[in-house]
């Protein structure tokens, strides 16, 4: 149920809304949480506002810490097409796998809590590249601020996608069910919501649009329109992907859905007992979830990986291509599968939006070679995209 603020409240989303640096966020947002009355019209709300808080807190903390140089730091820049981190509990084999997979020099052992910092290292697919990170190991409580804990889940949330490693041998299932047990606390999804909510903001022309490419589930599109001036947008565009519900706009206007795509590994398959364990728990996972044996020893079934994640994190490579040259770009741009041509022109520069006359495309989304269309057209993985500007 959308909440109906009053206007106290309403102004303090505005500073909320308006704040740049992480200090001005978390003062607003407690001046919201305080100014926003506590019924069951709000609960929604407020769990996200008071979430967001929490990881904005967690977030300068780091921050401090990276600066002070106390400890090291878990935050590691993006780079490639992707950042997946490796999850798994101690001796899981994310280390040898990380080794295996990438150029990344890191300490194998047969002890516990040999990484003790995060880790990354690139796996190359086709034309692109992953950026995978070996976190620290995970350990019950991790959630509750156990050791590092909190900060393993930070890296999560921070990342792209997900790699649960599986030492096969050792009792599997229990591992993955306090792996998922922490994430959950931590409110980190790994299994794909039934819909999408993308919000533009400053993207509807001066009003608010909603596109829909899925459906709308219990609300109208006056119902989600109401609901964003609640919460003082004006000007938004909206898309749906999938099934949604007012409740799924209401979490996106903050932001904050942490879904993240993720691929289960049991390692270690070349020991005896794995392989019958990895069968039990592909069948029980949910089939959105691929699970994989794998031995970081053998190198077996590690040749899969790259296409897996890329499959799994819906991602699509465009290739721009400028009027009058004969080849496109070497180096794609990353999208997200549903991505149009105004993001292909977003992702160049602003300057393609709004001078944008007309596109050209040729590949997989052209009716034929060199098909005209227009910023709202949905791009394909592997087209080839010119555009024409003013
Ligand atoms: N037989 C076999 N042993 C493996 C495999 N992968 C890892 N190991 C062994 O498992 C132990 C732990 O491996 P690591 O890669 O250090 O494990 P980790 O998950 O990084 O451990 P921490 O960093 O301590 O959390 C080592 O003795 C590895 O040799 C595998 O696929 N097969
Ligand atoms: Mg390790």
């Amino acid at each position: 149920m959308p909440a109906n603020l009053p206007p106290e409240a309403q102004v303090k989303w505005q500073k909320v809304m308006e704040a740049k640096t992480i200090e001005e966020k978390i003062k607003a947002l407690e001046e919201f949480i305080s100014a926003v009355p506590k019924h069951k019209g709000t609960e929604n709300l407020l769990y996200w506002a008071r979430r967001r808080l929490r990881e904005l807190r967690e977030e300068l903390e780091e921050r401090r810490r990276r600066r002070s140089g106390r400890g090291p730091s878990f935050f590691i820049e993006k780079e490639g097409a992707a950042q997946i981190v490796l999850l798994g509990l101690a001796n899981s084999g994310k280390s040898m796998l990380l080794k295996r997979l990438t150029n990344a020099d890191v300490e194998v052992a047969d002890y516990p809590y040999t990484t003790r910092k995060p880790v990354p290292g690139m796996l190359a697919f086709e034309d692109i590249q992953f950026q995978l990170i070996e976190a620290p190991a995970l350990m019950p409580g991790a959630a509750d601020g156990v050791a590092w804990g909190s900060r393993v889940l930070g890296l999560a949330r921070n990342a792209d996608g997900i790699i649960i490693v599986l030492d096969g041998a050792h009792r599997p299932l229990e591992q993955l069910k306090i792996i998922l047990e922490e994430l959950r606390k931590a409110h980190i999804h790994v299994k794909k919501p039934r819909g999408r909510v993308v919000i533009e903001k400053g993207r509807g022309g001066s009003n608010i649009r909603v596109v829909i490419s899925g459906r709308l589930i219990g609300c109208t599109v006056a119902d989600i329109v109401n609901l964003l001036k609640n919460y003082r947008i004006y000007n938004a565009l909206v898309k749906i992907y999938g099934d949604v519900t007012i409740d799924d706009v209401e979490k996106a206007i903050f932001g904050n859905i942490s879904y993240k795509p993720t691929v289960i590994l049991v390692n270690k398959v070349d020991l005896p007992g794995a392989r019958r364990a990895y069968e039990r728990i592909a069948r029980i996972v949910p089939k959105d979830i691929p699970v994989l044996p794998v031995s970081a020893k053998t190198g077996e079934g590690l040749d899969k990986l790259g296409k897996i994640l890329f499959d799994t994190l819906e991602l699509i490579r465009v290739y721009t291509k400028q009027p009058n040259h004969d080849e496109p770009a070497k180096k794609p741009l990353i999208l997200r599968r549903g991505a149009t041509v105004l993001d292909v022109a977003r992702s160049i520069h602003s300057m393609f939006v709004e001078n944008f006359k007309y596109a050209r495309i040729w590949g997989p989304s052209a009716k034929f070679p060199g098909e005209r269309v227009g910023l709202e057209h949905e791009v394909s993985d592997g087209d080839i995209v010119e555009i024409h500007t003013k």
